[in-house]
């Protein structure tokens, strides 16, 4: 005979806070950790996690930052759990098939953009700030590597504000997934999809939202039309006093990318690779950008939550 499934607070569990924010609809904003954990440097890590908490209490909402600590998945981490995620050596990435094996086998990650609007979605959760979404890598007709992050917000309704896709990636092969899979994409202020470090990628994009309430009513209109649960992006740009300057950024992607291949980097490791030699590559300009797009984003992604809260 087969056993009956575990109870979903096994597995997953909003701290006090989000839950009783949840309960009276007030408005919350999911954080993934995977950027803290696999994504910055350490210690700048550490005090972007409690920067970007900050942030979306400034919009008048409650922050949920997620992570899987010793096989449950939170939603909303304390001080103490914060520091965790930054600093405990060989942390796991988690995208979201990893969650199950992760739970049984009380393992503890940092949860990526796949994961992260996977459990936000089922805690209740519809906005989630990030820096740049994964997408079809470059080369992909080698490897496959799809992230896992674009069939999650094809079947998830979770609002994703972030500064498009991280530029290691192929960018108008992502935007051309994320058409066929039925991902809303809007542009904030903007015709043009953001390049992550970048004001632009130079890719149009068809639908321009031009303040939170619009993304709000973008978002009343998903549940209004019902059927397939899919996502809303909303790609903020960096401004483009705060973006890494064009040419330094061409010049290092090219030589990270030919330090990939040589060094045959693959799978879960290749993004953070990118990242962090871009990093070194750019003396930190590259870090400044990303932080610059993810406050950015964490800002608007508290405004378009406490639009929605007050209106729905
Ligand atoms: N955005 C950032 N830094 C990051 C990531 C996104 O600014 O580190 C992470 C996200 O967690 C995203 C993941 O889901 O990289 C994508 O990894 P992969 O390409 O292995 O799916
Ligand atoms: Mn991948």
């Amino acid at each position: 005979m087969r056993t009956s499934p575990l109870p979903i607070d096994t597995v997953l569990r909003p701290s006090q806070e989000v839950a009783e924010a949840l309960a009276q609809g007030a408005p919350v904003v999911a954080l993934e950790s995977t950027i803290i954990s696999h994504g910055l440097p350490q210690p700048r890590n550490l005090e972007v996690a409690v920067e970007l908490e900050e942030i979306v209490r400034a919009q008048g909402a409650v922050p949920a930052t997620i992570a899987v600590l010793d096989g449950v998945a939170r939603i909303g981490l304390d001080a103490a759990e914060l520091k965790r995620i930054a600093t405990e050596p060989g942390l796991r990435k988690l995208g979201y098939r990893d969650l199950p094996a992760a739970a049984a086998l009380k393992a503890s990650g940092a949860t990526t953009v796949s994961a992260t609007s996977f459990l936000a979605a089922r805690a209740g959760v519809r906005v989630f700030a990030t820096g740049g979404l994964g997408g079809v890598h470059r080369q992909w007709s080698d490897s496959q590597d799809e992230s896992a992050d674009l069939d999650t917000l094809s079947r998830t309704r979770i609002t994703v504000v972030c500064a498009g896709v991280k530029s290691i990636l192929d960018v108008p092969a992502t935007l051309q997934r994320l058409e066929t899979r039925g991902v809303t994409v809007t542009g904030f202020r903007t015709d043009e999809f953001p390049g992550f470090y970048l004001h632009t990628s130079g890719e149009r994009i068809d639908w321009r939202i031009e303040t939170p309430q619009e993304a709000a009513a973008v978002m009343r209109a998903q549940d209004a039309f019902g059927g397939p649960e899919t996502a809303l992006i909303v790609a903020n740009p960096v401004p483009p006093q705060e973006q890494l300057d064009p040419d330094l950024h061409d010049r290092v992607l090219a030589e990270a990318l030919a330090a990939a291949e040589r060094e045959k980097v693959t799978g879960q490791a290749i993004t953070p690779f990118l990242l962090d030699y871009l990093v070194r590559g750019t003396d930190g300009a590259s870090l400044e950008a990303n932080l610059a797009a993810v406050r950015g984003n964490t800002r608007l992604a508290g405004q378009i939550a406490a639009s929605w809260s007050k209106e729905s």
